[in-house]
C-alpha cells in the first residue's frame, strides 16, 4: 500500500547539473588550433563512438554536393572547390555524438527514473546514446515507457482539446531543424490558431536580426565567403572561431595570404585567433602554424559599443568617410556625427578598457580600408545593449560605404547550421504581414495575426499557469535558457511537454505533469519517409540554400524523419480540433511538395527544387549586398544613434560571461576539459584575473560561490573553482550551461529580448 502511493508522486527531479566532486585542474593549454591534436581528437571521437569504417564513410561525406550538411555550425562551405576532408575537428565531434553505436532504448528508460537521471551530469546523459522509442512519462510515474507513435500522437492530440485557447500551447524550435521540418511546424502552430515559436534564436542571433532590420532592412549579413579574399580588413569581434567555427579559420587564413589584416576584438586570446594549423595541409600540421590575428584587442566585456564609438571618432575626425555613399543611400549621418563628436575620449576610454592610442591605431586603419569585413557572434548579441552595439558597427560600415561592395560587408556568424535558414520559412514569433497573408492564400486557413511568446516570454508565461503544453523541435530548453529554476518551474507547470529529440537531454526530465519523446532521424541518416529517399535543405550563415542527404542507416527501425513527425502530429490534432485541409500526409511523402510551397510563400526560392539540387545550392536574394537597396521605411540605410550604454558595477562586482569550452555544442557536454583554455577535468570554473585574485586575498582553486545582481533579484550558486587566466580584471568567465542558473529571467538585451548571458553583474564569496 505504502509502495503504491510513493510510486504515484514523482520524485523531483534536478534542474541544474550536478556539482562535480573531483577539483578541475590546469594543463598547457594548446598554442595553436587545429594541428595533430584536433587530428588525434577528431580521430578518438570518430572512432570511440562510430568505429573505424563508420568514420571513414561519415567523414567523407560531410559538406560534400552530394553528402550531408555538417550539423556543427552554420559557416559555409567554398562554393566550388571542396577539399577530401570539408570539416574541423568540432564537426566531426557533432557528426560522431549523432553517429554514435550507443542506444538509450526503453530498457535504458525503464532501468532509470528521472529523479536519478537528473542527478547525472550532462556528459553522461549524452553519452547513452540514441533515443530509439517514443517514450512517455506518464503523470506522476518516475519512469518513461514505450508507447508506440499512434498511441503517442492521440495523446498529445487530447490535450489540445484541454486548451482554453490556442495561445496556451508554445512551439519552441532548435536550429538543426531543416527548412522542411521548420516550415511544416510554423505551419502546425498557426493552423492550430497562435505564433507563440520561440527559437534558439532569442538567445542567439536576435539581436542581429534586430539591430540589421532596422539599420538595413534585412536581417541578416552582406557578405559571401568569396569576399574574405577581397577584404583589405577583417574584423573579428566577441567569437571564438577556433572553437565554434573553426573552418572560418580557414577563410581567414586565405584571406590572409591575400593581403587581408585580420584584428580580433575579445577580453581573451582565444587559441584559434593567434595560430591557426590547417588540418588538412600536412606541413602546416607539423609546423609553427599561420598567425590569424594581426592586432589584438583586449576589450572590456561589453565594452565595444565604445570601443566602435572610439573607432567612429577616429574616421570622422581623419575625414576618411565615404562621403558619396552616405550621401546617396544612408540617412540619419549628421545626427551620429554630432554624438560621436560629442562623445569625450575618457568616456570611450574607460567603458572600453582600451588605450586611446590603440583606438586610435585600429580606427586609422578602419578609415584607410576600402574593403572592410566584420564578423561577430555570441560576445555582442548577449548584452542589454547589444542592438545599439551591433548598430554602432553598423554606422560604421556604413560610414566607409562597406555594404553591397566586393571584399566588404556585416557578418554575423550564426551558430546552428540552419538557424537562418528556420527564420526564412517562418519560424519567428513576429511573422510579417505579407507572410502570413501568403500562407492563408497557399493553405486557404485563416492564420493567427497576434504577436507570438519568444523564449524569455514563454517562460513568464508558463510561470504564470498560461501554458498547457509546451513542444520542442530539437534542442534542449531547459539548460539553454537563462534562469534554470525559473524555466524549471514554469516548464513543471505545463500539463505536457514534447520533445522531439535525438538523444537525452535535462529537458527530459524537469518535464511538464507528463511528458512524450519523440525520437527522430539525425542528419546524417537516411530518409525512406513515403517510401522513397528524401533530402533535406538548409540556409548556411551567408544565405546559400542547399540539399543535405544523410547515407547512414538509421540508429533505430522506430525512428521518423522530423517531417514525418509533424505531419503525423498534425494530422492527430486535426481529427481532435477540426480538420484545416492542409494534405500533411501528402505533403511528407514527396519533400518536393514542401518545398513547393516554401516556394510559393517565402521571397527568393524561385525554382526551388532545381536549384536546390545543383551542387552547392544557391543563394538566396540580398538587397543591401546586391543592389545597394534598403528595405527600410525611408528606403536608405539608417545610421541610428545611440547615447553609450555602459553597465554600472560596484566596487566589489564583476561583470561575468557565460561560454563555450572546446568540448561541448552547446548544451552537449562532450567532456569536462577546454584543451584550448588549458582548463581540465572540470567546468565548474570560474575564470579570473591574477590582479583581481590578489587584490582580495583569494587563491587559484579556491571554492567560491557566485551570486547575481539584478534589479533587486539575487540568486546564489556555490561550489565554483577559480582559475587564474588572462581576462581583463573585473570581468570574470564561467561555462554555460552550468552557468545558466545564475542569469536573472528579466535580464534581457533591449530590443531583442535576449537573456544577457554575456553581462551578468555578479559578486563572488569565498566558501564558507
Ligand atoms: N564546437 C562548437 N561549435 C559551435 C557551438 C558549440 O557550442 N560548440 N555553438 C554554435 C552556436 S549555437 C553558436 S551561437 C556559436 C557561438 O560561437 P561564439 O559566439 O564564438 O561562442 P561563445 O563561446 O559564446 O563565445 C563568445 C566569444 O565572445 C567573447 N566575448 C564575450 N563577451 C564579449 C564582449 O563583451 N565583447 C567582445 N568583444 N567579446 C566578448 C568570448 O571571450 C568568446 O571568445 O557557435 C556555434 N558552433
Ligand atoms: N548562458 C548561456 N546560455 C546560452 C548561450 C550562451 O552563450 N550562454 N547560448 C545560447 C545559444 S547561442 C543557443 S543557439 C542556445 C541553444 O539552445 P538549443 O538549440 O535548445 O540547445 P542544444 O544544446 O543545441 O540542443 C541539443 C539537443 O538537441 C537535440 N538534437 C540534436 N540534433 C537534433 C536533430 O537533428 N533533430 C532534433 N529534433 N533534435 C536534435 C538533442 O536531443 C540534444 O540534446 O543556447 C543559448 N543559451
Ligand atoms: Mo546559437
Amino acid at each position: 500500500m505504502y509502495d503504491a502511493i510513493i510510486s504515484h508522486v514523482r520524485v523531483s527531479p534536478e534542474a541544474t547539473t550536478p556539482i562535480e566532486v573531483d577539483p578541475p585542474r590546469k594543463v598547457p593549454p594548446s598554442k595553436s588550433a587545429a594541428g595533430l591534436p584536433a587530428i588525434f581528437s577528431t580521430a578518438k571521437h570518430g572512432l570511440t563512438k562510430m568505429g573505424v569504417l563508420g568514420s571513414l564513410s561519415n567523414l567523407s561525406r560531410v559538406n560534400k554536393f552530394n553528402g550531408f550538411d555538417c550539423p556543427g555550425c552554420a559557416w559555409p562551405d567554398p562554393d566550388e572547390s571542396r577539399t577530401f576532408a570539408e570539416f574541423c575537428e568540432n564537426g566531426a565531434k557533432a557528426i560522431a555524438d549523432e553517429a554514435t553505436k550507443e542506444r538509450a532504448g526503453a530498457e535504458f528508460w525503464s532501468k532509470w527514473s528521472v529523479a536519478e537521471l537528473s542527478k547525472k551530469p550532462d556528459h553522461w546523459l549524452n553519452r547513452q546514446g540514441r533515443i530509439t522509442h517514443p517514450l512517455i512519462l506518464r503523470e506522476n510515474s518516475n519512469h518513461y515507457e514505450a508507447i508506440t507513435w499512434d498511441d503517442a500522437f492521440n495523446r498529445i492530440a487530447q490535450e489540445f482539446t484541454n486548451l482554453k485557447s490556442p495561445e496556451e500551447a508554445v512551439f519552441y524550435t532548435s536550429g538543426r531543424t531543416s527548412n522542411e521540418a521548420a516550415f511544416l511546424w510554423q505551419l502546425l502552430a498557426r493552423s492550430t490558431g497562435t505564433n507563440n515559436l520561440p527559437d534558439c534564436s532569442n538567445m542567439c542571433h536576435e539581436s542581429s536580426g534586430v539591430a540589421l532590420g532596422q539599420s538595413i532592412g534585412i536581417g541578416k549579413g552582406t557578405v559571401k565567403l568569396e569576399d574574405f579574399n577581397k577584404a583589405e580588413l577583417i574584423i573579428v569581434v566577441g567569437q571564438n572561431p577556433g572553437t565554434n567555427h573553426p573552418r572560418m579559420l580557414t577563410a581567414l587564413r586565405d584571406a590572409k595570404s591575400s593581403g587581408a589584416s585580420v584584428v580580433s576584438i575579445n577580453p581573451l586570446i582565444e587559441t584559434g585567433m593567434v595560430r591557426f594549423k590547417h588540418p588538412q595541409n600536412p606541413l602546416e600540421v607539423m609546423g609553427y602554424g599561420n598567425e590569424i590575428s594581426d592586432d589584438h584587442i583586449r576589450v572590456r566585456i561589453n565594452g565595444d559599443q565604445a570601443l566602435f564609438r572610439g573607432f567612429a571618432k577616429a574616421i570622422l575626425s581623419n575625414h576618411s568617410e565615404d562621403t558619396d555613399f552616405i550621401n546617396e543611400y544612408t540617412a540619419g549621418y549628421e545626427n551620429y556625427r554630432a554624438e560621436v563628436l560629442g562623445t569625450e575620449w575618457d568616456e570611450i576610454v574607460e567603458i572600453s578598457g582600451v588605450e586611446k592610442s590603440e583606438i586610435l591605431r585600429i580606427g586609422n586603419l578602419l578609415g584607410k580600408s576600402k574593403s572592410t569585413i566584420c564578423c561577430w557572434a555570441m560576445g555582442l548579441t548577449q548584452h542589454k545593449n547589444s542592438v545599439a552595439t551591433i548598430q554602432e558597427i553598423t554606422n560604421i560600415l556604413l560610414l566607409g560605404g562597406n555594404i553591397g561592395r566586393e571584399g566588404a560587408g556585416l557578418c554575423p556568424v550564426r551558430g546552428h547550421s540552419n538557424v537562418q535558414g528556420d527564420r526564412t520559412v517562418g519560424i519567428n514569433h513576429n511573422p510579417p504581414t505579407e507572410f502570413l497573408d501568403s500562407l492563408k492564400n497557399e493553405f486557404d486557413i485563416e492564420m493567427p495575426r497576434n504577436g507570438g511568446l519568444d523564449a524569455v516570454e514563454s517562460v513568464k508565461q508558463m510561470n504564470m499557469g498560461n501554458v498547457g503544453i509546451f513542444l520542442s523541435m530539437g534542442g534542449n530548453f531547459l539548460s539553454a535558457m537563462s534562469d534554470t529554476n525559473a524555466t524549471a518551474e514554469g516548464l513543471k507547470k505545463c500539463r505536457l511537454s514534447v520533445h522531439i529529440s535525438t538523444k537525452p537531454n535535462r529537458s527530459h526530465l524537469v518535464t511538464g505533469r507528463a511528458s512524450i519523446i519523440l525520437p527522430c532521424l539525425g542528419r546524417t541518416e537516411k530518409d525512406y519517409t513515403g517510401g522513397k529517399e528524401q533530402f533535406i535543405t538548409v540556409e548556411n550563415s551567408m544565405g546559400v540554400v542547399h540539399k543535405s542527404i544523410g547515407k547512414r542507416k538509421p540508429a533505430s527501425l522506430q525512428l521518423l524523419s522530423e517531417c514525418a513527425i509533424v505531419a503525423g502530429l498534425a494530422t492527430a490534432i486535426e481529427e481532435e480540433v477540426g480538420i484545416s485541409g492542409i494534405q500533411w500526409d501528402n505533403l511528407v511523402s514527396d519533400y518536393d511538395r514542401i518545398r513547393d510551397c516554401i516556394e510559393r510563400t517565402v521571397r527568393g526560392f524561385d525554382s526551388y527544387n532545381i536549384r536546390c539540387r545543383l551542387d552547392g545550392g544557391f543563394y538566396l536574394p540580398n538587397d543591401p549586398r546586391d543592389s545597394r537597396i534598403f528595405n527600410t521605411e525611408n528606403g536608405l540605410a539608417n545610421i541610428i544613434t545611440h547615447k553609450l550604454q555602459p553597465i554600472f558595477v560596484k566596487e566589489d562586482q564583476f561583470v561575468m560571461m557565460t561560454i563555450r569550452s572546446h568540448d561541448q555544442y552547446n548544451t552537449t557536454v562532450y567532456s569536462t576539459n577546454d584543451r584550448y583554455r588549458g582548463i581540465s577535468n572540470g567546468r565548474r570554473v570560474v575564470m579570473m584575473s591574477r590582479e583581481d585574485i590578489e587584490k582580495r586575498g583569494w587563491s587559484e582553486f579556491q571554492s567560491v560561490s557566485i551570486t547575481s545582481h539584478f534589479d533587486g533579484k539575487q540568486i546564489s550558486a556555490d561550489k565554483w573553482t577559480i582559475i587564474e587566466y588572462d581576462i581583463p580584471p573585473g570581468n570574470v568567465a564561467t561555462y554555460f550551461p552550468e552557468s545558466n542558473v545564475l542569469i536573472p529571467l528579466e535580464s534581457v538585451a533591449d530590443s531583442s529580448n535576449t537573456p544577457t548571458s554575456k553581462s551578468v553583474v555578479v559578486t563572488i564569496d569565498p566558501a564558507s
